[in-house]
C-alpha cells in the first residue's frame, strides 16, 4: 500500500491544501439558491470553442518565467537571507522585520540602475522551453514592484532606464514566437512603487482622482502591450485583490470588454476582475469571470467534479514557494522531475494545463537545477508527450497505478506505480461502450498483450483488462501505456449465478 501511494503523495497533499485555503475560488462550489441580478458578470461565453481557446485547452505544458529587478538580490542582500522576512523571492522589496537591511526599499527601488544581464539570450531560453516541451510561456512584464520590462511610455520605471536599455518583453515575445511557443503576458495590477496606487477603496475626491489616474495608467499599459506585441495570446493577471481594484468593477468590466474587442481571441483568466458584489473569480451567481480558472496557484483540484468542465491551469514553483530567482536553495525541498511529472500528468488527467515556473538570475541564466529539470522533462515528453498534448480527462476512475488521459480512441495510462506482478489492471464499467483492445508501450513502441479478466466479484460493476509489461522493460521514470479503445469484441460471458 505504501508503495502504491508514494508517488501520488504530492498530489494528495496539494489537494488537501487546496480544500483548506481560498476555498471560495478553488474548492467544490455551492450554488446560490436565489439568483442575483448581476450587471458586471461574465463577458465571454462559459465554454469558448473558438480556435484560440481550443489551442489553450490543448497546450498541456507551459513555462512561467518570473524575471525582474528581484533577480539581482536573489532573495538575499549582502549575505543576509530574506527567508522568513519576505513572502517570496520576488516579494523581496517588502522585506521587513529585524533582518531587513537599512533603507531597504530605497536600495531596491534603485536596483534598476544596475540591471544589465550580460548572459541574457531570449533565443536560448526559447530553445530550452521548446526542448522541454512547453507549448506556451507566461512572462512577467511587470510584477508587484511596478517595474516594466518593456519601454512603456506611461512610466519612467522601466527597462529603457537601465544600463541594459533594450526591450526585454520584445526579445522574449519574438524568440518564443519563432520557436512556435505561444506567449502570454503576466501583469500585476497592484504596484508598490506608484504614488497613485492605493490598496484601500478610494473615498475622498482627492483619493478618487489619484486612483482614477492609476486606472487610466493601467489601461494605457495594457493597450500598449497589446499594440507592441500583437502576437501575444493572452494576459495572466495578478495582484487584483485589493479593495481599490475590487470597487472599480465598472471600470474593470469595461476594460475587459475593450481588451477583448481590440484583440479578438485573447485569453484572460478568472483573476482579472470581480462583479459588483465583490466576488472574485466567480460572480455572485457562481459563473466564472474569464476564460479559465486561474486560482490554482500552487494548488491542484481534488477531483474532476470540482471543475465542472471549466478550463484551468496550475502554475507551480520548483522550490516550495518563490517565483523569482533565489540564490540559495539549500535547506529547501525542491521538486524533482518525478514530482513535476506526477503533477503534470495529474493535471492532464483533469483536463488542465500545467505551468512550471523558472526564475532566471540577474545575468539572465536559469538556475542549474532548472536547467536539469527542463532537460529531463523534455526527454520524457519527447517519448511520452502524446499522453499530455491535446489529451484530456478520460472519464475513468483514477487508479493507484497512475493517471489516465484520453485523446480520440487512445487511452493513455501513465504508470507511476508499477505492479509487482507486471500486470497492469485497468478497470472498466461493465456497461462501458468502449474497452481497451490493444496496447503499446510508448517508451519503445512495443505491443503489449491485453487480457480480459473476470475476477468474479459478486455485484461488481466493473470488468478488467490486464496489460502485461515485459519483465525485461526497465525504467526509472513513469512510463505510458497507450491503449486503443473500441467496442467489446467478445461479449463478457455470463455464468449462471449459484443459488444462495
Ligand atoms: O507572481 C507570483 C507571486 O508573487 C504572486 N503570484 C505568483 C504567480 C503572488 N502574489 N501574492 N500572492 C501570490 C499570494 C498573495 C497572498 C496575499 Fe492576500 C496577498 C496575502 C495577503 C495579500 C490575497 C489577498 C490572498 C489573501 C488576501
Amino acid at each position: 500500500m505504501t508503495i502504491f501511494l508514494k508517488k501520488s503523495f504530492l498530489a494528495i497533499t496539494l489537494m488537501i491544501l487546496a480544500s483548506s485555503v481560498n476555498g471560495q475560488w478553488t474548492g467544490p462550489k455551492t450554488k446560490p439558491t436565489a439568483l442575483k441580478e448581476i450587471k458586471y458578470g461574465p463577458i465571454s461565453p462559459a465554454h469558448r470553442t473558438d480556435v484560440d481557446m481550443v489551442t489553450f485547452r490543448n497546450y498541456g505544458l507551459g513555462q512561467f518565467i518570473h524575471w525582474g529587478l528581484y533577480a539581482i538580490p536573489g532573495n538575499e542582500w549582502e549575505g543576509v537571507s530574506a527567508r522568513g522576512g519576505a513572502a517570496a523571492s520576488e516579494w523581496i522589496r517588502s522585506w521587513g522585520g529585524t533582518t531587513a537591511p537599512k533603507d531597504w526599499v530605497k536600495t531596491y527601488d534603485n536596483l534598476y540602475k544596475e540591471f544589465n544581464p550580460k548572459d541574457f539570450d531570449a533565443k536560448r531560453w526559447a530553445k530550452q522551453a521548446k526542448n522541454m516541451g512547453a507549448k506556451y510561456v507566461i512572462f512577467t512584464t511587470k510584477h508587484h514592484d511596478g517595474f516594466a520590462m518593456w519601454p512603456t511610455q506611461y512610466s519612467n520605471y522601466n527597462i529603457s532606464k537601465t544600463p541594459y536599455k533594450k526591450d526585454i518583453v520584445k526579445e522574449v515575445v519574438d524568440a518564443y514566437t519563432a520557436e512556435g511557443i505561444d506567449v502570454y503576458l503576466y501583469f500585476s495590477i497592484l504596484e508598490w512603487n506608484n504614488p497613485d496606487y492605493m490598496g484601500k477603496e478610494p473615498k475622498t475626491p482627492k483619493e478618487k482622482k489619484k486612483f482614477n489616474r492609476f486606472l487610466q495608467y493601467t489601461r494605457n499599459q495594457l493597450l500598449e502591450l497589446m499594440q507592441n506585441y500583437p502576437q501575444m495570446k493572452g494576459f495572466w493577471f495578478d495582484g487584483t485583490w485589493d479593495q481599490s481594484w475590487i470597487k472599480s468593477y465598472e471600470f474593470t468590466y469595461n476594460l475587459e470588454k475593450e481588451l477583448r474587442e481590440k484583440h479578438p481571441g485573447i485569453i484572460i483568466g478568472s483573476r482579472f476582475r470581480n462583479d459588483e458584489y465583490g466576488k472574485r473569480h466567480f460572480d455572485a451567481n457562481g459563473r466564472m469571470l474569464g476564460d479559465y480558472e486561474q486560482g490554482w496557484e500552487r494548488k491542484l483540484p481534488a477531483d474532476i467534479s470540482w471543475l465542472e468542465g471549466r478550463d484551468w491551469d496550475c502554475v507551480m514553483t520548483i522550490p516550495p514557494n518563490g517565483w523569482g530567482y533565489m540564490k540559495d536553495w539549500s535547506g529547501l525541498y525542491t521538486k524533482t522531475t518525478d514530482d513535476i511529472l506526477d503533477m503534470l500528468l495529474y493535471s492532464a488527467s483533469l483536463s488542465g494545463n500545467f505551468v512550471l515556473n523558472f526564475g532566471p538570475d540577474g545575468q539572465g541564466n536559469m538556475h542549474p537545477e532548472e536547467d536539469k529539470i527542463a532537460k529531463e522533462l523534455g526527454e520524457w515528453m519527447k517519448v511520452n508527450g502524446e499522453a499530455v498534448y491535446g489529451a484530456h480527462h478520460a472519464g475513468m476512475t483514477n487508479s493507484k497505478l497512475g493517471y489516465f488521459t484520453k485523446k480520440e480512441d487512445n487511452l493513455y495510462l501513465t504508470v507511476f506505480n508499477r505492479p509487482i506482478n507486471n500486470s497492469v489492471r485497468v478497470s472498466v464499467p461493465k456497461i462501458a461502450s468502449e474497452v481497451p483492445l490493444t496496447a503499446t508501450l510508448l517508451a519503445n513502441g512495443q505491443s503489449l498483450a491485453v487480457k480480459h479478466a473476470d475476477i468474479g466479484l459478486d455485484l461488481d460493476k466493473n470488468t478488467y483488462y490486464d496489460v502485461l509489461i515485459p519483465n525485461i522493460f526497465q525504467t526509472d521514470r513513469a512510463f505510458v501505456i497507450k491503449m486503443k479503445v473500441g467496442s467489446q469484441v467478445v461479449k463478457v460471458e455470463k455464468l449462471m449465478d449459484a443459488k444462495m
